[in-house]
């Protein structure tokens, strides 16, 4: 019997393409097999940010790459489920590409949003980072369109292999922080103070979900409140799942 649409997902930084992945094909294969997976249950995934370790796409031609990810995507889409995804700091160009062939909503902020009766804020994670001014900087002037216009006028030969080795060196160096950074604990993570921070003047939220963080996290922040991290697909293969009644924090296992 097939069973109902009812589920929604959460997933996150998968950063499908990242040099620093072992076997890259694995990780999109594995990522392919889980949305095979929950493809019958699912009426909506949102993959919240860094899906892509570098995702760059112009007038008429986007990356190479992720193939199997993408075509698995569009026949969940097909089929009826609702496919949204967060821009993350890594992939924060994309346009009209994932709309117009996937169907897919792109959320470039965060969002509050109502799923089978619960209060959900999302959002990837670097949005509500207010710590670092050279960090701000850097997401302001990426996420500025003239500067976009001006940086896909720069020959991709240039761009995307000054991207993909950037990631690679400062995750080399420890420098980017998301990866390397243990959980901070309830007083220090500093997207638990946010949402607690949050709650004082939007009380009504139930769920806060993030990503960009690489761990996993749930935490009761009130009796009607809880903050979920998402880990990633790249140590955890994890994902958030909402059936209307339970909100569990899940790894995937073939
Ligand atoms: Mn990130």
């Amino acid at each position: 019997m097939k069973k109902k649409k009812t589920k929604i997902y959460f997933a996150s930084d998968a950063h499908l393409g990242a040099r620093f992945h072992e076997d890259p094909l694995a990780v999109e294969r594995k990522l392919t097999r889980w949305l095979e997976s929950i493809r019958q249950e699912a009426a909506a995934i949102y993959f919240l940010g860094d899906m892509f370790d570098y995702w760059y796409e112009y007038k008429y031609v986007v990356p190479k790459g992720f193939t199997r990810f993408l075509g698995k995507v569009a026949e969940l889409s097909d089929e009826g489920v609702d496919v949204h995804f967060f821009t993350g700091n890594h992939d924060i160009w994309m346009f009209d590409y994932l709309p117009k062939e996937l169907g897919a909503t792109i959320h470039r902020d965060t969002l509050t949003v109502d799923l089978l009766g619960k209060r959900f804020f999302l959002g990837h994670g670097d949005e509500v980072d207010f710590r670092s001014r050279s960090f701000r900087f850097l997401r302001a002037l990426f996420r500025n369109k003239f500067c976009q216009w001006l940086f896909a006028g720069i020959h991709p030969r240039w761009t995307f292999g000054f991207a993909l080795g950037w990631s690679l060196n400062s995750r080399k160096n420890g420098l980017q922080k998301e990866y390397a950074i243990k959980y901070q604990g309830e007083d220090s993570e500093y997207l638990v103070l946010f949402a607690k921070k949050y709650l004082k003047t939007h009380p009504d939220i139930n769920f806060f979900i993030f990503g960009h963080r690489h761990i996993l996290l749930d935490l009761m922040l009130t009796r009607t409140s809880r903050l979920l991290i998402t880990g990633d697909w790249m140590q955890f293969f994890s994902y958030v799942v909402w059936d209307g009644e339970r909100l569990a924090l899940e790894q995937f296992e073939d």
